[in-house]
């Protein structure tokens, strides 16, 4: 199931959008009564994704990181494709190295930049934030993908940090000293990834500006959402 991309104060719920559906199990209407389901009195933060168990009706994790990492072998003995790895033994500890530091500088340094509360964490978050970018592009200029010709999780975690830059992160949190278009590399790489079978029609650019941009009153006090910018995703990637 999907949510609405508006969230309000009291956290995310289904409801109409193109693109988002109703909660196809219970008809929740706010996303707090399935926890609720998973937990009674749960009273904690509700967020998204939820790895949702339909038998045992409850949640299996929701932590993004651990049900992609789930994703890429739990099921391999149920139909999933086995033969797909993204966190193959020999890479490990590289996947782990390379994804620590893409968190902490990109994945989370965008926030980390945009909700700064002082001139000097946003400085700093934007400083880490285009170094890291900058050593990105630089590793994509000697191979396809982050470690090496194959794709591993690495690539897959950074991807969606790169595919709302332009539309959010420059803008909405201020990481603005150049977009992701003109890193030719990472703008390549992120065409590359996302024109794999299967990926282009998890995008919805949409859900994206409307949630960011509606969602966060302090930085977006009017709640308009941009219309542009016009970011050519199908354009041919090149590499490879
Ligand atoms: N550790 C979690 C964090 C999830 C998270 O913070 N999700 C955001 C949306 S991207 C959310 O649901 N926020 C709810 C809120 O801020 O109230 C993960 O990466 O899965």
């Amino acid at each position: 199931s999907v949510v609405h991309p508006i969230m309000p104060p009291e956290s995310w719920v289904f409801g109409e959008f193109p693109g988002a559906t109703p909660d196809h199990l219970y008809g929740a209407h706010a996303l707090r009564e399935i926890y609720e389901r998973a937990e009674p009195g749960y009273d904690g933060v509700v967020t998204v994704p939820v790895l949702w168990d339909r038998s045992r009706e409850t949640i299996v994790n929701n932590e993004s990181s651990e049900i992609i990492r789930m994703f890429n072998s739990a099921f391999d003995g149920c139909g999933a494709r086995a033969d797909v790895d993204f966190y193959p033994e020999p890479l490990r500890e590289a996947i782990d190295a390379l994804n620590a530091q893409i968190y902490e500088n990109v994945n989370d340094g965008v926030y980390r930049a945009g909700f700064a509360g002082t001139q000097q964490a946003y400085e700093r978050a934007y400083d880490r934030l285009f170094a890291t970018l900058d050593e990105l592009e630089t590793r994509l200029s000697h191979h396809r993908y982050l470690l090496g010709e194959r794709i591993t999780e690495a690539d897959w975690r950074l991807l969606p940090t790169l595919l709302r830059f332009d539309a959010v992160y420059y803008t909405h949190f201020k990481c603005n000293r150049q977009r992701l278009v003109d890193f030719p590399n990472l703008w390549g790489y992120t065409r590359d990834l996302l024109q794999r079978p299967g990926v282009r029609e998890t995008l919805r650019m949409d859900h994206i500006k409307t949630h960011y941009f509606t969602s966060h009153p302090r930085l977006n006090p009017s709640g308009i959402v941009p219309k542009g910018p016009i970011v050519d995703f199908d354009a041919p990637h090149g590499r490879g």
